[in-house]
């Protein structure tokens, strides 16, 4: 069991489409098991995108996370986080397949409305990065047997 954060950035909440990327990942089979609206502090991005710091599109990269609230999700399930990867599609909209959430409703590589952790191991980190044990919750969902075998 895997557990992996999604991020609804900025652009997705400002769009309307929390709703639509939940009910994909949800209806797809993964557990909710955190979930908070938040405007992200300069620290929080910071930390959160530490690995990118040499990136040229780094700046742009926190002050678009910062720049209007965000939705975090935290997720579990068999492989969340390569499910939910999947589901999210590639990094670059242009990229990304129909039917994925970058390849329906995005088209910019800045602008791509979701992030989703890249390994079990960083999603563990990321989860307990943006989220509290108190705003965790472990749970079954009442279909779990129906989704995994
Ligand atoms: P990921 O979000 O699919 O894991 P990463 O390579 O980790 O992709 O990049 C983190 C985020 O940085 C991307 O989701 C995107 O918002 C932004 N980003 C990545 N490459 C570029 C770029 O070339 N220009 C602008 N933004 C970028
Ligand atoms: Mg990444």
């Amino acid at each position: 069991m895997e557990t992996t954060l999604l991020l609804v950035k900025p652009d997705g909440v400002q769009r309307g489409l929390v709703g639509t990327i939940i009910s994909k990942i949800e209806q797809r089979g993964l557990n909710i098991v955190g979930m908070k609206m938040l405007s992200v502090s300069n620290e929080l991005a910071e930390a959160h995108y530490a690995i990118h710091e040499d990136k040229p599109f780094y700046n742009g990269l926190i002050s678009y996370i910062t720049s209007s609230p965000v939705v975090a999700i935290a997720w579990q399930g068999n492989k969340a986080v390569s499910v939910l990867r999947q589901v999210l599609g590639s990094t670059n909209p242009t990229e990304a397949n129909p039917g994925t959430i970058r390849g329906d409703y995005a088209i910019d590589i800045g602008r791509n409305l979701t992030h989703g952790s890249d390994s079990a191991e960083n999603g563990k980190i990321e989860v307990n990065l943006w989220f509290t044990p108190e705003e965790l919750i472990e749970w079954t969902r009442n279909d779990s047997k129906w989704i995994f075998e």
